[in-house]
């Protein structure tokens, strides 16, 4: 990572339904929002990662919608003047990751109109928002936490996970010369990876896979199709800011 702040795109996500802790929120429209360095993958989106231990707070921002993140990262948002009173922030409410486990969102771009909130457990707290989006036709560690879900019966049941939440498949949506247009499955498939716990192999295969993907893919999908992905970045990001499905973020 570099020494300067790094700028991420946050992408709204809507929350379908609100139950439980979050009905008390309603009428308000609620989103979980997810900090990406690459908003062209989120033609990609299978589902969203959140992590079962960490603590999320839900806050109104000025223009009257209800966002759930990290306190760390509301503390941001609101730095950068996106809440309803400047610096200051007044949590809505307080949720354990475990808590938002299961929940049906409406994500922009994905050909998928559901998907769902699951478990992974190398979510950090101290990045981004907590919350992230799965892509795992580009993102290995994606890919090897929903194979995870997939295999693992007591995985799913200790979060309250259904099989029908995992059944969704990787999208194709960029085509790497090495590696074609599924390049995190193919690289995994490869090298042996079945499953998050695989760390070493995981580091390589990010590193494989990024590289390539970012500096060498061609998106297959969308209105950027057959441009250069380090080309679109850009754009897409404007694209969503627009139609206020993202926002920009540093920290
Ligand atoms: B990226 P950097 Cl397809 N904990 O989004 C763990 N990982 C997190 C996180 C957190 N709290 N917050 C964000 N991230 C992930 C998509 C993607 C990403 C693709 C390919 C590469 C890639 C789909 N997941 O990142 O350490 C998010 O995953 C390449 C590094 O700040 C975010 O972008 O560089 C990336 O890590 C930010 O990591």
């Amino acid at each position: 990572e570099g020494v300067g702040p790094q700028e991420y795109t946050l992408i709204k996500m809507r929350v379908q339904e609100l139950k439980g802790k979050l009905a008390s929120l309603s009428p308000r429209p609620v989103f979980l929002v997810a900090a990406t360095l690459r908003p062209e993958t989120m033609y990609g989106q299978t589902n969203c990662w959140i992590g079962p231990d960490l603590t999320y707070i839900a806050v109104e921002t000025k223009d009257g919608v209800v966002i759930v993140c990290t306190r760390r990262a509301a503390k941001n948002i609101a730095y950068q003047g996106m809440l309803s009173k400047d610096d200051e922030v007044n949590p809505l409410l307080e949720i354990k990751g475990y808590e938002l486990m299961g929940l049906k969102l409406s994500a922009p771009l994905t050909s998928y109109t559901t998907i769902y909130t699951l478990p992974m457990l190398t979510v950090k707290e101290e990045k981004g928002t907590g919350v992230v989006t799965s892509v795992p036709s580009d993102a290995p560690d994606d890919f090897a936490a929903l194979m995870d879900l997939k295999n693992k019966a007591a995985l799913r049941e200790k979060y309250g996970i259904t099989e029908e939440m995992v059944n969704v498949e990787p999208i194709p949506i960029i085509d790497v010369p090495e590696y074609g247009t599924l390049s995190a499955p193919s690289v995994c498939q490869a090298m042996g990876i079945k499953s998050q716990n695989d760390r070493d192999k995981l580091v390589e295969a990010k590193e494989k896979v990024y590289l390539h993907g970012f500096y060498e893919g061609i998106l297959i999908v969308g209105d950027f199709k057959g441009k250069k992905v380090q080309d679109v970045k850009k754009g897409i990001q404007e694209i969503l800011i627009k139609k206020k499905e993202a926002i920009t973020y540093q920290e």
